[in-house]
C-alpha cells in the first residue's frame, strides 16, 4: 500500500541510530530517560520503515496514522524519530538542545511543539486514552465519509505504567466494547518501572486482561523485526483492537546497565556509553548519524508520499469533499452566531423557568442542528445531564456514524478520549458528568488546557442546590480548583440566555477549553431584555441597576437570582445596589482595567455564590464581602440547604447594609 522503504537488513542500524540519539541527547542534558528509547528502537523502527501510513513532508494529512507515545518519559524516541525521518523543522540542532529552553525538545513530548508529536504525553497512561479517542475519531469520520477518505489507524506505544495507571482500564475497556479495530497497542513489555522490577508491584497477567475487555493479544520479541511486523500485520485485519507485547530489554545494548531501572531516567555516563557504541557496533561520535543509515531513515520519511498524492487527488473529487474539508476546519463561528442570536431572541419572547442542565440540552438542541460535527455524551449521567438530543443516535459497534456515546461510568476515560478526538480532528466532543467528578477528570482536563484543545465539560449539579444527594455529590471548592487551571474557561450561567452564550463561546474558542457548569433546580430567567451581543463575551456585566452606586453584588449561575432579590429588598431601605452577573472569571479577568472599573462601579462590593470564596479576589477587596459556603454541605432539600447556609437574598442584603455601615 505505501511506497517499499528501506530493507529490514538494515533495520539494526536504523535502530541504533535512534539509541545513540537517546543516549547522547539525554548526557549532553545531563537528565532525561534514555532507556525505554533504547527498549523500544526495534519496534519503532518495523513500525515506521513498514507499517504506519505517514508522509514526513506532510505531518498534518488528514489521512495519516496516527502515532501516540504514551509512555511519553521515551520522548527521545520521538525526537530521534523526528530527525531521522525528516520532518521538518525537527533539526539535529533540536536534539543537541534536548530539554533545554526555547527548544521544540521539551522533556516530555508536547503537543504543538515538534512534529510528529500527536498528543502530550508524560503522565502516564493519558495518551493510551486518547489514543481511543483519535481511533473514535477515525470510526466515526470513516463512517460519515467512507473508506476513501477516512481509513487509518492509531498506533500506541505504552509502558509498564500506562497499564498500571487506573485510566487505562477505563481506556481498555471502552475500546473493547466498541470494537475499534485499528487501534493497535505497542506495550513496552520491559519488566521494569522506577523502583526495580515490576514484580515488585504488580502481577497482572495484562494479556489476559486485555482479552477479558475485548482485544486480539499476542506476545513477540520487541527486538525481532520480523516477529513484531508479522504481528502488526495480524493486528491490522483484526476485528478487535490489539494488543502486542513486546518482550524488550530496557537500555538494550548498554553493557552493565541494560535491563535495569539504572537506565529508566538518568544519563549512562562515559563509561556506560562507551561500552554501549562498542556493544552496538556503533563507532560514531555523539550526534552523528553515517549518510547510509540517514538515508534508509529518509526513505521511511518517504515512503507514504505516493499514497498521500493519491488520497489528496481522491478527496478533491470526492462529492463530500466541502463536507469533509468544513469538518476538519472546525470553524462553525458564521453558523453559530445567527442559530444563538435567533434561539436568544425566542427565549427572550417567552422568558421560562428552567434549571440550566435544561437549557444546556435546549441550547444543544440548536447547535447538534447547524454543527454536524459534535459527538456528544455522558459518564452515565445521561438523564441528569442532560447531554444527549432527540436527533442523536448512539455511537456503537454497530453504528460509528452515531453522534452520542455512552461512555459508562468512566469520567477519566472520557475526558482524555475527548481530548484525543478533538486532537484528531473533524469532531466537536462534549462530554457530561456531575461537576464534583471533575476531579475524576482533572488530570485529563488539565492536559486539554495545556495542550489548548477544544473539548466542553459538561458539568451538572453544580453545588448545593442539588439538594438531597448530599455533600459527596455537591462540589464546594470544584469552582476554585477548575479556575486554578490556566488557559481553562470555567462557565456558570444564570439562566436560559446565558447558557446559550455561553455555549457559543466555548465552540468558539478553539484554543482553549471549556467547563459549563449547570444547576439541577430551577432557575427564574434573569435575562429578559433582547440582545445582539454576548454579553457573557467579557466574562462579566452590568444585569440590572446600571447607575446604582451605593454597593455592587456580584454573582454567578444560581446565585444571580439571589442577588437580584437582594436589590429589590435593598430598594425597599433606599439602597441602590447594582448586581453583576460573572458567568466566566477568565474571560472578566482578560478585560481592561477600565471595562472592571465601568462594571463593578465605586460602591462596596458582596460576593455570592454558593462555593468556596477562593478566586474571588478577582472582583473583592480585603474589606468586601463573600456570601457563600466555607465547608462543606449536607442532604437536605436545596431550599433549606441555602437556608441552613445563609446563602439568602436577606444574608446578601444584610452583608451590604453593614458594608455601607
Ligand atoms: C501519572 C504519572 N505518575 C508517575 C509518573 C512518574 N513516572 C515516569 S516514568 C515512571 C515509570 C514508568 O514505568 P514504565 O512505564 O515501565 O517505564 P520504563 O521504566 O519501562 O521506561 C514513573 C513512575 C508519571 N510520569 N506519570
Ligand atoms: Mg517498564
Amino acid at each position: 500500500m505505501t511506497g517499499a522503504g528501506p530493507k529490514r537488513a538494515n533495520f539494526p542500524q536504523m535502530a541504533n541510530a535512534i539509541r545513540a540519539l537517546a543516549m547522547d541527547a539525554v548526557e549532553a542534558a545531563k537528565s532525561g530517560h534514555p532507556g525505554m528509547p533504547m527498549g523500544m528502537a526495534d519496534v519503532a523502527t518495523t513500525l515506521f520503515a513498514e507499517h504506519l501510513k505517514f508522509d514526513a513532508a506532510a505531518p498534518d494529512w488528514p489521512d495519516r496514522d496516527r502515532f501516540i507515545l504514551s509512555a511519553g518519559h521515551g520522548s527521545m524516541l520521538i525526537y530521534s524519530l523526528g530527525y531521522l525521518l525528516g520532518y521538518d523543522g525537527m533539526s539535529l540542532d533540536q536534539l543537541k538542545d534536548f530539554r533545554q529552553m526555547g527548544s521544540k525538545t521539551a522533556g516530555h513530548p508536547e503537543y504543538g511543539h515538534a512534529p510528529a508529536v500527536e498528543t502530550t504525553t508524560g503522565p502516564l497512561g493519558q495518551g493510551l486514552a486518547n489514543a481511543v479517542g483519535m481511533a473514535i475519531a477515525e470510526a466515526h469520520l470513516n463512517a460519515r465519509f467512507g473508506d476513501d477518505a477516512v481509513d487509518h489507524r492509531t498506533y500506541v506505544i505504552a509502558g509498564d505504567g500506562c497499564l498500571m495507571e487506573g485510566i487505562s482500564q477505563e481506556a481498555i475497556s471502552l475500546a473493547g466494547h466498541l470494537k475499534l479495530r485499528k487501534l493497535i497497542v505497542l506495550w513496552d513489555d520491559n519488566n521494569i518501572s522506577i523502583d526495580g522490577p515490576i514484580s515488585l508491584s504488580d502481577s497482572t497477567d495484562q494479556l489476559a486482561r486485555f482479552a477479558a475487555s475485548g482485544w486480539a493479544t499476542c506476545r513477540v520479541d520487541g527486538h525481532d523485526p520480523a516477529a513484531i511486523s508479522a504481528a502488526i500485520e495480524k493486528a491490522k485485519s483484526s476485528s478487535q483492537p490489539t494488543l502486542i507485547a513486546c518482550r524488550t530489554t530496557i537500555g538494550y545494548g548498554a553493557p552493565t546497565k541494560a535491563g535495569t531501572s539504572a537506565t529508566h531516567g538518568a544519563p549512562l555516563g562515559a563509561e556506560e556509553i562507551e561500552g554501549t557504541r562498542k556493544a552496538l557496533d556503533w563507532p560514531y561520535a555523539p550526534f552523528e548519524i553515517p549518510d547510509d543509515v540517514l538515508s534508509n531513515w529518509r526513505d521511511a520519511g518517504a515512503r507514504g508520499g505516493d499514497v498521500r498524492a493519491a488520497w489528496e487527488k481522491r478527496i478533491s473529487a470526492d462529492k463530500n469533499c466541502d463536507a469533509f474539508k468544513t469538518a476538519m476546519s472546525g470553524d462553525y463561528a458564521g453558523v453559530l452566531t445567527k442559530a444563538i442570536a435567533d434561539y436568544k431572541k425566542a427565549l427572550v419572547e417567552t422568558p421560562q423557568k428552567l434549571a440550566t442542565r435544561k437549557a444546556s440540552e435546549l441550547a444543544l438542541c440548536v447547535i447538534n442542528d447547524v454543527i454536524k460535527e459534535t459527538v456528544g455524551g455522558s459518564a452515565d449521567l445521561t438523564g441528569s445531564n442532560n447531554t444527549k438530543t432527540k436527533d442523536q443516535n448512539p455511537l456503537s459497534a454497530e453504528n460509528y456514524a452515531g453522534r452520542y456515546i455512552y461512555y459508562g461510568i468512566r469520567e477519566h476515560g472520557m475526558a482524555a478520549a475527548m481530548n484525543g478526538m478533538a486532537l484528531h480532528g473533524g469532531v466537536v466532543p462534549y462530554g457530561g458528568t456531575f461537576l464534583v467528578f471533575t476531579d475524576y477528570c482533572r488530570p485529563a482536563i488539565r492536559l486539554s488546557a495545556l495542550m489548548g484543545v477544544r473539548v466542553v465539560y459538561v458539568m451538572t449539579h453544580d453545588s448545593i442546590g442539588l439538594g438531597e444527594d448530599g455533600p459527596t455529590h455537591q462540589p464546594v471548592e470544584h469552582l476554585a480548583a477548575l479556575r486554578a487551571i490556566p488557559n481553562l474557561n470555567v462557565y456558570r450561567p444564570c439562566d436560559g440566555v446565558e447558557t446559550a452564550e455561553c455555549w457559543e463561546l466555548s465552540l468558539k474558542t478553539i484554543a482553549t477549553p471549556s467547563v459549563i457548569a449547570l444547576t439541577r433546580q430551577g432557575l427564574e430567567q434573569a435575562r429578559l431584555k433582547q440582545s445582539g451581543e454576548n454579553l457573557c463575551a467579557r466574562g462579566a456585566y452590568v444585569i440590572a441597576g446600571k447607575d446604582a452606586e451605593d454597593v455592587t453584588l456580584i454573582a454567578s449561575g444560581s446565585e444571580v437570582s439571589l442577588a437580584l432579590k437582594a436589590r429589590e429588598a435593598l430598594k425597599q431601605d433606599g439602597i441602590k445596589a447594582r448586581v453583576v452577573s460573572a458567568p466566566c472569571f477568565e474571560l472578566f479577568a482578560s478585560q481592561p482595567e477600565s471595562y472592571h472599573k465601568e462594571v463593578l462601579g465605586k460602591g462596596p462590593r458582596v460576593g455570592v455564590e454558593a462555593a468556596v470564596r477562593q478566586g474571588w479576589d478577582l472582583f473583592l477587596r480585603r474589606k468586601d464581602a463573600f456570601v457563600g459556603m466555607s465547608g462543606f454541605g449536607a442532604s437536605a432539600p436545596a431550599n433549606e440547604l441555602f437556608e441552613h447556609f445563609g446563602i439568602t437574598p436577606a444574608a446578601v442584603a444584610a452583608e451590604a447594609k453593614r458594608l455601607i455601615g
